[in-house]
């Protein structure tokens, strides 16, 4: 086992020990049937490349990584409604086996790039043949709509190292904007939505039952 790898192994564990958790979150309110502030989860370990890029834009020291880059292991959570992401926040925050240290919310307060998203820092205890290892685990809640807004300027950032030409960064403003104004007027008919929504599960339920 190299360096790396045997420096990332508790991050991986981290990452799909909590993969289960916050998955199982969701289906507890599947059981409910009630409407689930989770759509979907999603988890990475950050590639070694991308470590060492942050590191370096951020001037952090190797032997600092540990302390310093939260976000060596990270969750994406998927909401429908942006009233979800503050259900499942205030979810993650009464959980006993980890402890939220830090929250960042850009949902209120968007980055200049237009990027909307709540981070929560959480001090995750992984079990190791060694004893116990804290973990620090970003863990992004966002809605859908966020999501696929974020999704595409990463990949244009890759093409375009964060340098966006005048039009396309004129057009990932409007293109936030209108990700905004989606989720606004989903929001409006979130009671509707959800209504169709458990009519459609109990008509799915009946069905399998025959
Ligand atoms: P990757 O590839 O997703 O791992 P800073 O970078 O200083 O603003 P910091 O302290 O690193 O902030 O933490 P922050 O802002 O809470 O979280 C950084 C992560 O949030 C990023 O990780 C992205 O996942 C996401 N993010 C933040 N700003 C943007 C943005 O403008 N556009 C997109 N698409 N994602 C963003 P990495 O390491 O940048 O990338």
């Amino acid at each position: 086992m190299n360096h790396w790898e045997e420096f990332l192994a508790p991050y991986k564990q981290a990452v799909e020990e909590l993969k289960v958790k916050l998955k199982g979150m969701r289906g507890e309110y599947e059981f409910q049937q009630t409407h689930s502030p989770i759509e979907f989860v999603t988890g990475r370990v950050k590639p070694i490349a991308s470590i060492l890029d942050k590191a370096n834009q951020k001037r952090i020291a190797l032997s600092d990584i540990e302390t310093e880059m939260q976000d060596i292991a990270g969750l994406r959570m998927m909401c429908q409604f942006v009233e979800d992401i503050h259900t499942v926040v205030e979810r993650l925050r009464a959980r006993r086996d980890f402890k939220v240290i830090e929250e960042r919310d850009y949902v209120t307060n968007k980055k200049p790039s237009g990027y909307r998203s709540y981070h929560v820092v959480v001090d995750y205890p992984v079990q190791t043949i060694r004893g116990e290892k804290n973990i620090l685990v970003e863990i992004q809640i966002r809605t859908l709509s966020m999501n696929f807004w974020a999704t595409i300027e990463h990949s244009l950032n890759y093409k375009y190292s964060g340098q966006f030409p005048e039009r396309i960064q004129m057009r990932l403003q409007r293109a936030a904007e209108a990700a905004f104004r989606l989720d606004e007027e989903m929001s409006l008919i979130r009671e509707e939505i959800q209504e169709a929504q458990a009519i459609f599960t109990n008509k799915m339920e009946k069905d399998k039952r025959g």
